[in-house]
């Protein structure tokens, strides 16, 4: 039993949730964990930011994963298994696989059961000759990882985590993230990763400040989904979206401003909003390569190649274990 990061898109129970937001509103910053922007609503509202002309991330992403991927194909070599956590809908794992001739099998990992098995069913029907072996797997649980590898694949594992996920996770989360990869990647594999790059902070940030106001809608949801599931009573209109980025930790802030004075009840407890205090929602880390590269290094992970986009503005990066140790 291998003990698995929290990643972005888990459903969790009601009482984790719960617990979840009454712990952040807790604290003397409050916060709420981003992974509760993904209900359905939320999950359709963030799609539409990646069509925004103002987020450049998805699109910056796929021009580099298209331009990578026959790459990583005579990298990786013939028969390989590709490992996908937290597979989503499964998008990116298409230009990846019209790429790869020889793919052995893929495994996507998602812990919604009907998303993981629509899109498996579609692969299937894409890819016929590659055998597709969705697992349904909570990455806030504890997993057994023998349904991964229950058909020795002939080549190399590759583990494959596009879409920049690791930008939400804080230093020691990527760390155990980097070590469930290379659990997956066992004896001689490779992990293809997705990271977002910084750049000029007006463009970072009419990422998060789209004007169009879907992020800001985005941001909102998770108000008016704790309203509905917990049974909250968050004004949702006295708030306002900010995104700043903090340079000195290198991330994009998203806050939700409270331009009034309110008290919130959720589950029986009550918690007072100031007038301009703010709800910390999400981190999304920015890295340079030099910075990235460090951050696996500490994990016993090297670089076999890197990509970027001719900006600069995204990159992957085909990592393999360190033999000589971190
Ligand atoms: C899914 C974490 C890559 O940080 O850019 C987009 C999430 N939040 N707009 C990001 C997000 C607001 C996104 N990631």
């Amino acid at each position: 039993m291998t003990s698995l990061p929290q990643i972005d898109d888990t459903e969790s129970g009601h009482s984790e949730f719960l617990q979840d937001v009454i712990d952040g509103l807790s604290q003397p910053q409050k916060s709420i964990p981003c992974k509760y922007f993904y209900d359905a609503k939320g999950s359709k509202l963030f799609e539409r930011i990646c069509e925004t002309e103002d987020y450049y991330v998805t699109r910056s992403d796929l021009e580099v994963l298209k331009a990578c991927a026959s790459q990583v194909a005579h990298l990786v070599g013939p028969g390989c298994h590709i490992i996908e956590p937290g597979s989503g809908a499964g998008e990116k794992i298409r230009i990846l696989l019209r790429a790869m001739t020889d793919v052995f099998q893929y495994t996507p990992l998602e812990i919604s059961a009907d998303a993981l098995h629509a899109s498996a069913a579609r692969l299937a029907e894409e890819f016929p000759d590659i055998r597709i072996h969705p697992v349904v797997a909570d990455f806030t649980a504890d997993q057994d990882l023998s349904r991964v590898f229950e058909n020795p694949a002939p080549g190399a594992n590759l583990v494959f985590f596009p879409g920049s996920t690791i930008s939400n996770f804080r230093r020691a989360h990527a760390g155990k993230f980097f070590d469930f990869a290379t659990s997956l990647m066992q004896e001689g594999g490779y992990l293809l990763i997705g990271v977002d790059l910084v750049k000029p902070r007006d463009k970072l940030l009419a990422a998060y400040n789209d004007r169009e106001g879907i992020t800001e809608e985005f941001n909102k949801n998770l108000l008016h989904r704790i309203n509905r599931e917990l049974g909250g009573d968050f004004h949702v209109e006295a708030f306002e979206h900010e995104a700043i980025f903090n340079e000195a930790m290198s991330r994009i802030e998203m806050h939700l401003i409270s331009k009034q004075e309110q008290t919130v009840t959720i589950g029986g407890q009550r918690f007072d909003i100031a007038a301009g205090e703010t709800l910390h929602t999400e981190n999304s880390y920015k890295y340079t390569l030099e910075s990235f590269t460090e951050l696996a290094a500490k994990s016993g992970l090297v670089s076999e190649h890197t990509w970027t986009d001719t900006r600069e503005y995204f990159s992957y990066h085909l990592m393999r274990a360190d033999k000589h140790g971190a």
